[in-house]
Parts: structure tokens; C-alpha cells; sequence
């Protein structure tokens, strides 16, 4: 590939040596923003250069430069953290952050509205709770999402050393880190020897994710995953894992070419094999994948454009012996865990706690982050992040119930079954006024909008159907919202387009609907569709697939579009 050929990013990658940049330079230069080179090296890092979108204007008008404040997003592996750490977190939001704590749809924390001042300190507070910012973004294997249902047992402790096996095995070695934010001493190499064995210089081309879900149960959307791990269990033991690849749903509006996909089903690997088998899985994409054009560099393009055959003959090469065929695989539930469960019918817990849109903050009416820092700070409980935004509260004594169950009543939360299924089950991506490529309100929007969708919900007697809603405000898909039965994607700044047909259990993508509803329009445009629904769905039949069924044409018919 000629020097004009790589993309502008691979260049940085390549003469940043291994993630430094000059960013512990930057660090002290008093100035309020980071350049481009180091931004994109501080992805790496785990750290976003943002501005305040609201603010733009204004300060447009008063001849002045943006507010730059930066994001930290974390890596918990499995979203599981100890009270401990989580309380410190808290700490940190308020000390340093805009005092909110973001739970994401990668089951990790982030923290926004850190200035560059603050941002050494910020991190060096994250390590000293043990959680590493190293990984949170940039093209390496991100934060590896697992189902977060607490389990007891041997077999669920197994699978949890698997993935930690994995965790360590893809996490980058540099030691740049620990150079500028831990102020370790600067490190010398011989000549043949490579910071990053396993990434190289140039790291992958672009962002890698795993996610494990336990057979049946795919509330992480394992299909949306670069490499999707599914367990089977075998007399409670873990039989092996199922391994499907490919899955990703970022695509561009402006490029057809480019597009959502699930993860297909891809090979069998017992315990020993599976290190291995995703190490193979990744260098193949770190040596073909495409790295002129960030838009087809994910693995999804590499595997539609070789063929699943001969990207398997090429894992294979790697591990030199040939991996057994996929099992068949049978979900029966997505739902996130929400509400009282008791742990194989011990006097221990757990408790999942919904958090509208994943924000962990206090408001006049829900103090939300006051209450659980009180409750954790009492109970003592583990902290299970999940992958749809909600937090579960593990290892609550049954005579300890009520009493948190007070304590959150009187800061306003409620347990879930006081709130509407449809609010349960909908999510909502950040967009304004901080992720830089919004172009739709979302995270501000969606609580709004689920409220006039209840009532017509309930109009039709439909409150109990667990239809999920997923607001994103821009095409890159960061609630997965291609994988929910109604997506709500921002196309131009207050108007979305709407896709439907999707299967909840997260096996079947939807389909463009209906392109720029203006956002006051969104409801009354769905609502003829949830009418035939409610009139003509076979008994039992899910939204999305009575949409997928009935098809996406014949229901437009039936809708007239006002804005
Ligand atoms: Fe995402 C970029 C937020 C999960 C696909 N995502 C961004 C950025 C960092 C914007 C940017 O590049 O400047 C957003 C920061 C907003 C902010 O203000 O905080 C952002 N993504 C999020 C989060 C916080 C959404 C949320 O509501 O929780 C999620 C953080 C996950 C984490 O902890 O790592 C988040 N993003 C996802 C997911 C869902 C998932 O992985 O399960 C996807 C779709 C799956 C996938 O990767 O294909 C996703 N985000 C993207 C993309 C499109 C990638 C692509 O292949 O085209 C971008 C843009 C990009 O990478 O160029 C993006
Ligand atoms: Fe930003 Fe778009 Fe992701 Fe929403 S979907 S957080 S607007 S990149």
C-alpha cells in the first residue's frame, strides 16, 4: 500500500510511537484543547476531546473559541466492579466531571465534562480505585461486555476467568501509559524488541469488540460484536463456546455501501481453544483489514468482502488445525435483569435498578446518584454494570430488602415494575450536547417521546408487550438501536428515520421504515402501525416480527406523515 493510500489516522498510529504522541508534553502547555494528533492518540487512552454543543453559538457570537471539556470512558470487563470502586468513581464524577456518571451501552462508566487541566488528576484517581482508562476507545479490543446477571457457582466463575484470560490477552502492553499519567519512568527497548507484540505499531485498523452471552440469554446483543462468545453448559459445566464473528452497526447515511450487520455463526471452540481462536480472529483482521478507508475497515466489511470461507481458512492457517462447526443456538430472552432475584435460592440477592438512559445523576425529583452512594456505602454490594444501561445491585441480603427498597422510594427511584415496560426496555444514546457527530437530539429527547408512546400504548392495550425503543442521533448505532423493534436514528437536526421489523432477541436487523419524521411527528406516525398491530397480530407475536411478517410496505400504507 503506497504512502498516499493509508488514512490519515494509520500515519498517527504509525509515528505515534505506541500511543504517546506528545501528549505528556501537551499535558503542560496550559492550553484548553489537545491537537489533532494527540486527540486521536488519547482515544487510545480512553479519552475524548468534546465541546459543549449548547454553548457553540454563544460563543460563536462572542468572537470566543469553544468550550472543550474532555470524556474518560473506563474499561470494566463484564461491567463488574466493587463498592468500593464504585464509590470512588462517584468521587471522581463530582470532583473533576460535570457530577454525572454515564453507565454505557458497552456496560462501562463514562465521565464527561473533565477540563484538560484536570484530566492527569481525573485518571490518576481512576487507577488508584484499580480501573484502568487504557482500551475505553482507539482501533484495539474495547471494553468486552458479558451478560451481567449475577450467577452462582463454579461454572459462572469458568467462564468469568475466560474472559478475564482474554481481557489481558488484548490489552495493549505500551507502557506510554503508565509514562504520562502514572508518571512511570520511561522505558528503553532493544532494537528487535516490540512494545506491542500483538498490535504492533500500527494497532488494528480500527475499533474490535467482544461480548459473552450464556446460551439463551442475549441480552448483550452478542450478534453486534466483531467476535460474539456464546457458552454452553453441560450439567453446569462449561461445555465450550460458540463463536460468531462480524457483527458491527455503525454505517453512514451519505455512503450506501456501508451498513449494519450481525455477526454470523462461525466455529465451536472448547475452553482451551478459544484464547487462541479469537487471538487468530484479530491478527486477521490487524493484517487485512482495510486500512485506506476508515469507513470499511471494521471486520464486518473484511468478512463480506472475502467470503466467511476463506476468512476461516485463513484462522485456521493461523492455529494450524481446522475448528469444528458452530452449534445451533436457541434464545428465549433478552430482557435485563431488572428487579428482585434471589441466587439459587440463598438468603443472598440481587437487585436491578433501572437508570433511564444509563445517567447516574441527581435531579429535584430523583436523587438517583445520592441514594445508591448511600446504599452502596451501607451494603456493601457488587456493582454490575449491563449492557442495555442499567446497574444491579449484587449480594443484598434478604432482610436488607425493604429497606433499600425504602431508601430508593424516598429518593424518588423506582423498581421497575413501577415503571412502563416500553420505558424498561428503551435506550438512548448521549448526542447533545457532547458526542461530537450528533445531529439529533437523543439522550434529551427519548424520555419526552416514551411518555405520549405509553398512551397510545395503553391505548391499545399493549403495556405489558416488551417493545424496545432505541433513540440514536446519528447513524453509528450506539444503542444498537438496528437490533431493536422500533429505531429512531437522527438523520438531520430534529427529524429521524424510523426502522421496524427487527427481532428483540437481537437475530434479525430491521429496516428503514420511514426516512426524516420530524421529531413532534414520531409518535402519531408510529401509531397507525401499532393500531394494525394491536388488531391483526398472531397470539404471542412480538411487534418486530409482526412487522417483519406483515412487511414494511404494506404498513406504510397506512400512515400519512405530518411535520
Ligand atoms: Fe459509540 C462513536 C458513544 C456504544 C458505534 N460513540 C462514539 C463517540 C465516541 C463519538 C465520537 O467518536 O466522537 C460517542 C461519544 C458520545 C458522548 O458524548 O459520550 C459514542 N458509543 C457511545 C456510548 C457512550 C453510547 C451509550 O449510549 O452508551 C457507548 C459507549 C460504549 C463503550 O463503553 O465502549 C457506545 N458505539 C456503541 C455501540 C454499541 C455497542 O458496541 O454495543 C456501537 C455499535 C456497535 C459497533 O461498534 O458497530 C457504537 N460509536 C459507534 C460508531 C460507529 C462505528 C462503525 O463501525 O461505524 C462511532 C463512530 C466511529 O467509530 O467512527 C461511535
Ligand atoms: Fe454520538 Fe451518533 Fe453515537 Fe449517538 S449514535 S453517541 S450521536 S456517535
Amino acid at each position: 500500500m503506497s504512502e498516499e493510500q493509508i488514512s490519515k489516522i494509520e500515519v498517527i498510529k504509525r509515528e505515534g510511537h505506541h500511543l504517546r504522541g506528545t501528549i505528556a508534553k501537551a499535558l503542560q502547555d496550559g492550553a484548553v484543547k489537545f491537537s489533532e494528533e494527540n486527540i486521536e492518540q488519547l482515544k487510545f487512552h480512553g479519552v475524548y476531546q468534546q465541546d459543549d454543543r449548547d454553548l457553540r453559538k454563544m460563543l460563536r457570537q462572542e468572537g470566543k473559541d469553544r468550550h472543550y471539556m474532555m470524556m474518560i470512558r473506563v474499561r470494566i470487563p463484564g461491567g463488574i466492579l466493587s463498592a468500593n470502586q464504585y464509590l470512588q468513581f462517584d468521587q471522581i464524577s463530582e470532583r473533576y466531571g460535570n457530577q454525572t456518571m454515564r453507565i454505557t451501552t458497552r456496560q462501562t462508566f463514562q465521565l464527561h465534562g473533565i477540563l484538560k487541566g484536570d484530566l492527569k488528576a481525573s485518571i490518576q484517581a481512576i487507577n488508584a480505585c484499580l480501573i484502568t482508562t487504557l482500551g475505553g476507545c482507539g482501533d484495539q479490543v474495547r471494553n468486552m461486555t458479558a451478560c451481567a446477571k449475577p450467577r452462582m457457582g463454579p461454572c459462572a466463575e469458568w467462564v468469568r476467568q475466560d474472559l478475564l484470560v482474554l481481557v489481558d490477552r488484548f490489552s495493549a502492553k505500551t507502557h506510554a501509559y503508565h509514562e504520562i499519567w502514572l508518571d512511570g519512568e520511561q522505558i528503553t527497548l532493544a532494537e528487535d524488541e516490540s512494545e506491542e507484540p500483538l498490535y504492533g505499531r500500527t494497532y488494528l485498523p480500527r475499533k474490535f469488540k467482544f461480548g459473552l452471552a450464556f446460551e439463551g440469554d442475549n441480552c448483550v446483543d452478542v450478534y453486534s460484536n466483531d467476535i460474539g462468545i456464546i457458552a454452553h453448559l453441560e450439567n453446569d459445566e462449561p461445555a465450550g463456546y460458540t463463536l460468531v464473528v462480524g457483527g458491527g452497526m455503525g454505517r453512514t447515511v451519505s455512503d450506501p455501501a456501508t451498513y449494519p450487520r450481525l455477526a454470523s455463526a462461525f466455529a465451536f471452540v472448547t475452553r482451551e481453544q478459544l484464547a487462541a481462536t479469537c487471538e487468530a480472529i484479530v491478527t486477521v483482521q490487524r493484517d487485512y483489514g482495510n486500512r485506506e478507508n476508515r469507513k470499511f475497515a471494521r471486520l464486518k466489511y473484511l468478512i463480506e468482502h472475502m467470503g466467511l470461507d476463506t476468512f476461516r481458512i485463513l484462522v485456521e492457517e493461523r492455529l494450524g488445525y481446522a475448528l469444528a462447526p458452530p452449534r445451533e443456538l436457541n434464545w428465549h430472552s433478552f430482557q435485563d435483569h431488572l428487579g428482585w432475584h434471589s441466587l439459587d435460592h440463598s438468603d443472598i440477592g440481587f437487585l436491578g435498578i433501572y437508570v433511564e438512559n444509563g445517567r447516574i445523576m441527581d435531579t429535584a425529583h430523583l436523587r438517583l446518584k445520592s441514594v445508591l452512594r448511600q446504599v452502596i456505602a451501607r451494603y456493601q454490594p457488587t456493582i454490575h454494570l449491563t449492557t442495555q444501561q442499567n446497574l444491579i445491585l449484587n449480594g443484598i441480603r434478604q432482610k436488607d430488602r425493604a429497606n433499600i427498597e425504602m431508601l430508593l422510594r424516598e429518593a424518588g427511584v423506582f423498581l421497575h415494575e413501577n415503571i412502563s415496560v416500553l420505558r424498561q426496555n428503551a435506550m438512548a444514546c448521549p448526542s447533545m450536547p457532547t458526542c461530537g457527530l450528533g445531529i439529533a437530539e437523543s439522550e434529551r429527547a427519548l424520555p419526552s417521546l416514551l411518555s405520549k408512546l405509553e398512551q397510545v400504548i395503553a391505548r391499545y392495550g399493549l403495556s405489558d408487550e416488551p417493545i424496545t425503543v432505541r433513540m440514536t442521533g446519528c447513524a453509528n448505532g450506539c444503542t444498537r438501536p438496528y437490533i431493536s423493534d422500533i429505531g429512531f436514528v437522527g438523520r438531520v437536526v430534529g427529524k429521524y428515520d424510523i426502522f421496524l421489523g427487527a427481532n428483540s432477541l437481537g437475530t434479525r436487523l430491521n429496516e428503514l421504515f420511514l426516512e426524516q419524521i420530524p421529531f413532534q411527528s414520531l409518535v402519531d406516525t408510529i401509531e397507525p402501525v401499532i393500531l394494525v398491530y394491536a388488531n391483526q397480530r398472531m397470539a404471542g407475536e412480538r411487534f418486530g416480527d409482526f412487522c417483519h411478517r406483515v412487511g414494511l410496505e404494506s404498513l406504510r400504507k397506512g400512515v400519512s406523515i405530518s411535520g
